[in-house]
C-alpha cells in the first residue's frame, strides 16, 4: 500500500476515532498519538486518544493535559487506528481489540493481517516522523508546539539522535523550521530520578568492593532494596559489570547490569544468573547484560558472588583479582 492510499484512507475516514497505542506508552508512541489526533480534529473528526494500560513516566510531560483514556473499549467507535506497535500483546487490557489502520516503524506484527491500512516503515527510526509525513500530506497545520511534541518522539526514539539516520535528521530540520524548541523537546525527555534509586546508587557505591578479570571491571554491593537502580548507577560510574544484593529477612534479589562491551567474551548474563538462582534457593535469567535472579536462602549470597567472578574468570580465560 502507497503512502498516497494511506493518506487518502485516513481522508476518508467518517465519524468516531480512537487513536490507540501500547501499554506503559514511551514518548514516540505518546507524541504520534497526541499529533495524529489533532491533524484529524482538524480534518473535523470526533477522535480520542487511548493506551493499553498506562502511560509511562517518561511520556507524561509530552502529554501534558491531553486527555488519555486508559483501556478504551474499541467497539464503540467507528474506526480504530493503531499507532507504535502491531502485536496484541501489548494491547492486552484493551476491550474489544481491533485495529482497522496501522501506523508503526516496527516489524510488522499480527495486527497487520486483519488491518485495513497498513503503514509499516521499520526503516524507520520512530513513529512520529511518519505521522509528521502524513500530517503534511493530509494538510494539517503543524505548528510550533506540535512540531516540538513530533521531534521529541524522534529524538526518543533515537537515543538522543544516536541511531538517526538522514531522514531523521531532515524531518527533524523541517520541525525547527516550523518552530519546535530544541531546548523544549530535551526538556520533554528528561524525568527527575527517583530520590530512593539515587540513594540506593549512593550507598551502593560506598559499601562496594571492586574486583577485575583481565580489564573488565567488576562492582559488588550489598543494600536492603532498589537493588536494580543502584546496579545500573554502579554501571553507570564506570564498571563493566555491576552486581548488586538486597538481602531482605527471608529473602535475596541479585541483580546485574553489563556495558555491551562484555559481549566480545562472550559472558552472557542471563546464563550466569540461571545458575545464581538455583545458588539462592529460588529462579534467575534475564537478559545477556541484565541478569537478576530471586531466592530465599540469605546466607548464599557470598557464595553467588563467588560462583559470579568464577564464571567470568572462566570466560575471560585469566584469575579474579581484588581491587584495594
Ligand atoms: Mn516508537
Amino acid at each position: 500500500m502507497s503512502f498516497k492510499e494511506v493518506v487518502e484512507a485516513i481522508r476518508n475516514m467518517h465519524g468516531t476515532v480512537l487513536v490507540l497505542t501500547h501499554h506503559n506508552a514511551d514518548i514516540d508512541a505518546m507524541a504520534s498519538a497526541v499529533a495524529l489526533s489533532q491533524g484529524l480534529s482538524q480534518l473535523g473528526l470526533d477522535t480520542s486518544i487511548g493506551v493499553a494500560e498506562s502511560v509511562a513516566k517518561v511520556a507524561k510531560k509530552v502529554v501534558g493535559d491531553v486527555k488519555i483514556l486508559i483501556n478504551p473499549d474499541c467497539s464503540k467507535y467507528d474506526n480504530v487506528i493503531l499507532v507504535d506497535t502491531s502485536v496484541p500483546e501489548q494491547l492486552a487490557a484493551v476491550k474489544n481489540l481491533r485495529a482497522d489502520i496501522i501506523i508503526d516503524h516496527h516489524p510488522a506484527g499480527p495486527l497487520v493481517q486483519a488491518a485495513k491500512v497498513v503503514c509499516v516503515e521499520p526503516f524507520s527510526r520512530s513513529t512520529a516522523q511518519i505521522v509528521y509525513s502524513l500530517l503534511k500530506d493530509m494538510d494539517c497545520t503543524v505548528d510550533k508546539s506540535l512540531a516540538t511534541v513530533l521531534a521529541a518522539g524522534i529524538v526518543a526514539d533515537t537515543a538522543h539522535l544516536r541511531f538517526a539516520g538522514l531522514p531523521e535528521f531532515e524531518v527533524l530540520t523541517e520541525l525547527l523550521r516550523i518552530g519546535a524548541d530544541y531546548g523544549e523537546v530535551l526538556s520533554l525527555l528528561t524525568t527527575p530520578a527517583d530520590p530512593s534509586d539515587i540513594i540506593a546508587g549512593l550507598k551502593a557505591a560506598s559499601r562496594m568492593q571492586l574486583w577485575k578479570v583481565d580489564d573488565i571491571l567488576i562492582a559488588i554491593s550489598k543494600l536492603g532494596s532498589h537493588e536494580a537502580p543502584a546496579a545500573r548507577a554502579l554501571q553507570k560510574l564506570g564498571a563493566d559489570i555491576a552486581i548488586v544484593a538486597a538481602i531482605k529477612e527471608d529473602e535475596v534479589r541479585i541483580s546485574s547490569r553489563a556495558s555491551d562491551r562484555i559481549a566480545e567474551y562472550e559472558i552472557d548474563l542471563s546464563e550466569i544468573f540461571n545458575k545464581v538462582g538455583e545458588l539462592i534457593g529460588g529462579t534467575g535469567g534475564g537478559h545477556p547484560t541484565a541478569g537478576s535472579a530471586n531466592g530465599t536462602d540469605t546466607k548464599a549470597v557470598d557464595n553467588a558472588f563467588e560462583f559470579i567472578l568464577k564464571a567470568i574468570s572462566k570466560k575471560v580465560g585469566k584469575p579474579y583479582k581484588k581491587l584495594d
